[in-house]
């Protein structure tokens, strides 16, 4: 009994670093597709150097929490190109921002 109560929680232990290593539950920056927080595009972390194929050049708003405390976005991957301000709650609309349909990388 004692032996099977370890083998569980060592198991559990284990899947849940992998878990955790592999991609945390919630990274904190979300991009919409559209303003207003229409249609998730997912959610990243800072230091995302590359959004994704599916992603870039997509996102027209976002909203920040954490455990990412702020996000700051870049035209190019790898955080070149221009660049946002520290969103720290996100924005409805970054075409307000001049930043519509631009962003590749996070950080
Ligand atoms: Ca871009």
């Amino acid at each position: 009994m004692k032996k099977t109560l370890a083998a569980f929680a060592a198991t559990t232990l284990a899947a849940g670093l992998a878990i955790g290593a592999a991609v945390p539950a919630q990274a904190g920056i979300v991009l919409y597709q559209y303003s207003d927080y229409k249609t998730s595009l997912g959610d990243f972390g800072r230091g995302t150097s590359f959004v994704g194929t599916k992603a870039n050049d997509k996102a027209s708003s976002l909203k920040v929490s954490a455990p990412a405390g702020y996000a700051i976005l870049h035209q190019h991957r790898d955080y070149v190109g221009k660049r946002t301000g520290k969103f720290l709650l996100g924005t409805p609309s970054l075409s307000s921002w001049s930043f519509d349909n631009t962003t590749s990388s996070v950080s």
